[in-house]
């Protein structure tokens, strides 16, 4: 009985220490969840284009608001890829689980972007955030092209 309920405790421990890592009763909750993380992320992520391409008013307050969201969210939807969840209402390709490493590559590389931009907003000058911003809209639609159904 001790035994049990240190493993029962060490389980605890592990689950209380990786509160990122998703988990979820069925495949569509995980599909659902990715979709969510990827539409948030989009709506401030567009907030910030906007900013930078001259089409919304620069404001340094704002703009790190939403980097912030955007750096957040994107931590997000990778947990969400597991078995069963190729399947269903998804645009996500095949390719996402037959080349896992180069899908691996491609989310950590719009991470590191999306770091350099949530710095360049928090910088608090519009250049910056027009210098970030391009290869962070890059980094998505790379993955985008890949690995994302039409
Ligand atoms: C956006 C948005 C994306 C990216 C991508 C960049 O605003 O919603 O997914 O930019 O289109 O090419």
């Amino acid at each position: 009985m001790k035994q049990t309920w240190s493993i029962v405790a060490t389980l605890l421990a592990i689950t209380l220490a990786t509160p990122t890592q998703a988990q979820f009763a069925k495949p569509e909750d995980a599909i659902k969840y990715r979709k969510a993380s990827f539409n948030v992320m989009a709506a401030h992520f567009g907030r910030l284009g906007a900013m930078a391409n001259g089409r919304m008013p620069y404001d340094a307050k704002t703009a790190a608001e939403n980097a912030e969201i955007v750096a957040v969210m994107a931590k997000l939807p990778w947990a969400a890829f597991g078995e069963g969840t190729d399947k269903g209402d998804t645009r996500a390709k095949p390719e996402i689980w037959k080349e896992a490493v180069k899908y691996k590559d491609a989310a950590d590389k719009m991470q590191a972007e999306i770091v350099k931009l949530n710095t360049a907003a928090k910088a608090g000058n519009i250049d910056a955030l027009k210098v970030a911003f391009g290869p962070a809209a890059a980094s998505c639609k790379a993955c985008h092209d890949a690995y994302r159904k039409d």
